[in-house]
């Protein structure tokens, strides 16, 4: 008989690491989990770890054939400024990866007479607005607008959004019977900041980077100017969506895709936050104009009250409390030991 387990690709990225502890706590199933990497050896202890490719296809066979997958996490993927250096191996990662592992879900799904959940984390890089002034005027987007983005990152989650509602609802849609499909549900995170670990090849890393550089008592050059704005959330309240998500019942869902997020502020008002906890911090502003372009065309906030109203979603950490309650301790005992 197969096992019954949750799934998590992408699992030593920084969401992956900070999800196995919150459904170790909560759940008996057992957390199966993938990635190129290898977990922290804390984290290893509570999962059954996978190295490996999501674009290996024998890899996924193997999995299926052992594993009755109840759910699955699909964070893997290449982020935006890592994305636009190799755009090729970003769309194999992000698009084909997904795509094996909708089909994986699908044929799961059908074989196990029950939807396999999908939760698929997307981003602000889904949206792309043309100009500053047009970013200005609409400061809170919703779903369905300014879907233009201009990375590979944003182009491949834009599309996979739409793979995944594909699969969830029109697939075999000319089958004599139509199987049983899987349950994918989507949300868009802002930059998102942990205190734990360290975000790598993303766009929105100038926070975060901020922030653990002023810990170390590192310089940090800022590449952004800091007048930009976009939205954040600390990394407990993106566990949070994405657990509160998977838990909705179905009838309340009334899209596949939802904005998230807690706070917005533009990268001076982020400096002027570290150097309240941290006012030896030195933090100048060296825009990058390519990276700054990516960011430009990003919202300065998100709307995100259909999740509000639909699944009764609700961040915890306001800015003050993700600076004050989880960043600062956190980062402080890391560097401290
Ligand atoms: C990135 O910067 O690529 C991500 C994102 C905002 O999607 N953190």
């Amino acid at each position: 008989m197969r096992k019954k387990a949750i799934l998590i690709t992408g699992a030593a990225g920084e969401i992956g690491q900070a999800l196995i502890d919150a459904l170790a706590e909560r759940t008996a199933t057992a957390i199966l989990t993938l990635d190129l990497q290898m977990l922290p050896p804390e984290q290893m202890r509570r999962v059954t770890h996978i190295q490996g490719d999501i674009l290996d296809k024998t890899l996924l066979s193997r999995l299926v054939s052992e594993y009755e997958l109840e759910t699955i996490y699909h964070l893997a993927a290449l982020l935006s400024t890592r994305s636009e250096f190799t755009p090729e191996a970003a769309h194999r990662v992000n698009v084909e990866g997904t795509l094996s592992l909708l089909q994986l879900a699908a044929e799961q799904s059908e074989w196990r007479g029950q939807p396999v959940k999908f939760i698929f984390p997307s981003s602000i890089a889904a949206y792309g607005l043309p100009d500053l002034q047009t970013k200005m005027d609409y400061s809170r987007v919703r779903e369905w607008e300014w879907n233009y983005p201009r990375t590979m990152y944003g182009c491949n989650k834009l599309y996979c959004e739409q793979l995944g509602t594909y699969f969830s609802r029109y697939y075999r849609q000319l089958a004599a019977e139509r199987p049983v499909m899987l349950d994918f549900r989507c949300l868009r995170f802002p930059g998102l900041i942990s205190a734990f670990t360290v975000p790598s090849g993303g766009t929105s890393d100038y926070g975060p980077e901020m922030l653990h550089h002023a810990a170390q008592n590192k310089p940090y050059a800022c590449f952004v100017r800091e007048d930009v704005q976009i939205p954040f959330m600390a990394m407990p309240d993106a566990v949070k969506s994405l657990l509160m998500l998977t838990q909705a019942p179905a009838e309340a869902l009334k899209r596949p895709i939802y904005n998230v997020t807690a706070f917005s502020l533009t990268a001076a008002e982020f400096r002027n936050w570290v150097l309240r906890f941290f006012p030896q911090a030195q933090i100048t502003f060296v825009p990058d104009v390519k990276r700054q372009g990516i960011v430009d065309s990003w919202p300065a906030d998100l709307d995100d009250s259909a999740a509000r109203r639909e699944w009764g979603w609700e961040p915890d950490y306001t800015v003050e409390r993700s600076f004050a309650e989880y960043l600062v301790p956190n980062i402080q005992q890391r560097y401290q030991g």
